[in-house]
């Protein structure tokens, strides 16, 4: 789509869904498929969550117990660095709060490495993992994932840009210092906030 175009689409959105669309961001009525390199090969049987690093207790799940784990439905917006964002996205998983509450961090652990199968990685703040909106989700508006959007389990992190919410996760490993993830590594903000429009560093 031409500039122009885009900024006079931008503007109109701006007019109509102002107090909801952060700056820059214009809406998709789709839902884009963005990732680096290819979708990795997952197998159900084989898979497996865990939680280790800094913490008490490390905790692992087979895709059995994760299922049986208490389950929230959250309604949230997408907001990706890429300028489009999608509204009313209700997502159905596990609440990453519910999971820390296991493994205990100890109180040097202030930040998390993100890691997906097939090597993606992304950093963020304890304390902003532990927000009631913060999801590890296996459903999309009532369907299951699809392969491209993350199946089985992605992250969802909605008060952050898009690529904070990691596809295919496989773990998070609790740190005391921050640490870059893949994007971040190339430039990507470490903190990613659209409403402070925090897109690179
Ligand atoms: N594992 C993994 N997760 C990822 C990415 C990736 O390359 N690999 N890309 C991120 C980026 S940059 C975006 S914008 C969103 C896109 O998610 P979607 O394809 O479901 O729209 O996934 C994020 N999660
Ligand atoms: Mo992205």
């Amino acid at each position: 789509m031409a500039l122009d175009l885009f900024n006079r689409r931008a503007k109109e959105d701006h007019a109509r869904f102002g107090d909801r669309l952060p700056p820059g961001q214009k809406l998709t009525d789709g839902w884009p498929v963005l990732q680096y390199g290819s979708i990795p090969g997952i197998d159900l049987a084989t898979w497996k969550f865990s939680l280790v690093g800094l913490v008490d207790e490390e905790a692992h799940f087979t895709w059995e117990e994760f299922l049986a784990l208490p389950q929230t439905t959250l309604r949230s917006d997408i907001h990706c660095v890429t300028h489009w964002s999608k509204f009313d996205n209700d997502w159905t998983g596990v609440r990453v709060r519910d999971l820390v509450e296991r493994v205990r961090p100890k109180p040097a652990a202030r930040h998390v490495m993100v890691h997906s199968f097939g090597g993606y990685t992304t950093n963020v703040s304890l304390a902003e993992l532990l927000d009631d909106d913060v999801l590890l989700a296996h459903q999309h508006n009532g369907q299951p994932l699809t392969k491209e959007h993350g199946w089985p389990l992605r992250l969802v992190v909605p008060k952050l840009y898009f690529w904070k919410s990691a596809k295919w996760v496989r773990g998070l490993v609790f740190m005391d210092d921050e640490q870059p993830g893949f994007w971040e590594m190339y430039g990507y903000h470490m903190h990613g906030d659209p409403w402070a429009e925090e897109r690179y560093s």
